[in-house]
């Protein structure tokens, strides 16, 4: 009979199996296997922060932009077609109080980055709306008036659309709003001068540098 720390570790050496068919699949940029290693790695109800940070980042980091871009729509195309409790159970559990609202910026339809990101929250316990692409900046002014809405999440990603996000920034920066939610971008066409140019309250390298930056608003309950 096996004791529990015999079983334990073969959990661990299981998890550690699924995860490595991931950064291997990422590696040779193989879109299917990928999609089945994340499936599997589900399947076995490896929480989504490690399927992400233990797998794809790994693989991502001998894998360059086309990586990016594949590993996003096949984490993107597995996580959809799961339920939003299950969702919630391969999540961490944490309690922050306050959810997060993300769109990409009106006029911009690249959604890749916005749902690696959404994805990446989810997996941190968060509680978020997705607003989707090409979202005009009165809709996210009307979602930042809900109570429990803390923080705007923009991505963006074509500079052309600079005037709208001055445009949602002039929304949310005024009246009752200004102290009520902070506002993160993120997406490729972000720098720390169009952050200081559109009066953001920061903006994100990458999902992951998001994600930190948001936790620390929602766990610091500087509202
Ligand atoms: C894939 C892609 C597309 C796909 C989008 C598919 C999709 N469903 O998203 C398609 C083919 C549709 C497309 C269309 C266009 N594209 Co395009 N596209 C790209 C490309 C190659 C990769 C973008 C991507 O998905 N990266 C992978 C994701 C995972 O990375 P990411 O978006 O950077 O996101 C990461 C972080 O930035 C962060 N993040 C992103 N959003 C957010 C939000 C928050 C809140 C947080 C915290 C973090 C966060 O998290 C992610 C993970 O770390 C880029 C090149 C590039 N270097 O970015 C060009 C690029 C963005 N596209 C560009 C252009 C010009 C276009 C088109 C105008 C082309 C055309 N002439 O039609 C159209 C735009 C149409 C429109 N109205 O939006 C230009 C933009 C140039 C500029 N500075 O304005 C780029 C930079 C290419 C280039 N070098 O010229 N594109």
């Amino acid at each position: 009979m096996k004791n529990i720390s015999t079983e334990y570790k073969e959990v661990k050496k299981s998890d550690e199996h699924y995860i490595n068919e991931i950064i291997e699949a990422v590696n040779i940029l193989d879109f299917y296997s990928m999609k089945i290693a994340i499936r599997e790695a589900i399947n076995m109800r490896i929480p989504m922060v490690d399927i992400i940070k233990k797998g794809v980042l790994v693989g991502l980091e001998e894998s360059g932009e086309m990586g990016l871009i594949l590993a996003a729509e096949a984490l993107d195309g597995e996580i959809i077609s799961i339920d939003e409790e299950e969702q919630k159970r391969l999540a961490k559990s944490q309690n922050y109080s306050g959810k997060v609202v993300i769109g990409t910026i009106r006029g911009d339809i690249h959604s890749l980055g916005k749902n690696i990101a959404g994805i990446i929250m989810k997996s941190y316990g968060m509680d978020v709306i997705d607003l989707g692409v090409d979202v005009e900046p009165k809709k996210f002014e009307e979602f930042a008036h809900l109570p429990e809405v803390k923080v705007i999440g923009i991505s963006f990603l074509l500079s052309a659309a600079e005037p709208r996000i001055k445009e949602v920034m002039s929304l949310l920066k005024t009246g009752e709003l200004k102290n009520k939610v902070k506002v993160i971008l993120g997406g490729a066409a972000v720098s720390q001068e169009i952050a200081e140019e559109t009066n953001a309250d920061a903006y994100a390298t990458d999902a992951l540098h998001g994600v930190d930056i948001i936790e620390k608003w929602l766990k610091t309950k500087i509202f």
